[in-house]
């Protein structure tokens, strides 16, 4: 649900990045912010727990070109992955345009992928939402480890159809960060000019 600033002749799009705990959703915030331009950026907010990992929300507004003399903005959020913080993640999901989903590809985390892509389904429903008419990618993280599991089976288990677009990412060497942020914005984009 985009919302328009007539004033500030703006459009204003929500990304969620989604995926169960430290399966690298600030990790790819941070990186992006890095490297946008000062004036295309706004403040970054990171509320964390004592162990660092976040807790509401990081929130970062992106310019990417205009559409019929309105500029785009995209503000992104991420989402706490541990269970116990539900209930902030259904508020973020809240007015959300498009959404990138990072999994994880250690084998450890397969259920955890699994579970929080479930989680994702069940939260959105709760706005009315469904996850197959949003904007959404994966991001399939964290191809270095020695370990990792092969792409076809993670897809496998998130994506049985093959519909979704994948990325492979290593997001810690800033490593297929940018492609599903384009990809995402770019099907949210194109949603927008079927409306109008
Ligand atoms: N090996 C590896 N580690 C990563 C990668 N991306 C993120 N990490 C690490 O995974 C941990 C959790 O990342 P974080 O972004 O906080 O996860 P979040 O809970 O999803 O926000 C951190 O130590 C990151 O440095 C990656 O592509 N490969
Ligand atoms: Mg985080």
């Amino acid at each position: 649900m985009s919302t328009i600033n007539f004033a500030a002749r703006e459009i204003n799009f929500k990304i969620v990045y989604y995926g169960p705990g430290l399966s690298g959703k600030t990790t790819n915030l941070k990186m992006i912010y890095e490297r946008v331009p000062g004036e295309a950026k706004g403040e970054m907010v990171s509320l964390a727990t004592e162990d660092e990992r976040t807790l509401f929300f990081d929130f970062l507004p992106l310019d990417l070109g205009t559409v019929n003399g309105f500029k785009t903005r995209f503000h992104l959020y991420t989402v706490p992955g541990q269970v116990f913080y539900n209930s902030s993640r259904k508020l973020i999901l809240r007015g959300v345009d498009g959404v990138v989903f990072v999994a994880d590809s250690a084998p450890s985390r397969l259920r955890a992928n699994a579970e929080s892509l479930r989680n994702l389904r069940e939260n959105l429903l709760e706005h009315d939402l469904r996850l197959s008419e949003i904007p959404y990618v994966l991001q399939i993280n964290k191809r270095d480890l020695d370990d990792a599991l092969p792409v076809e089976m993670i897809r496998q288990v998130l994506d049985p159809t093959g519909t979704v677009p994948a990325f492979e990412a290593v997001a810690s060497r800033f490593e297929g960060v940018f492609e599903p942020l384009k990809g995402v914005s770019r099907m949210v984009l194109e949603k927008l000019a079927q409306k109008t």
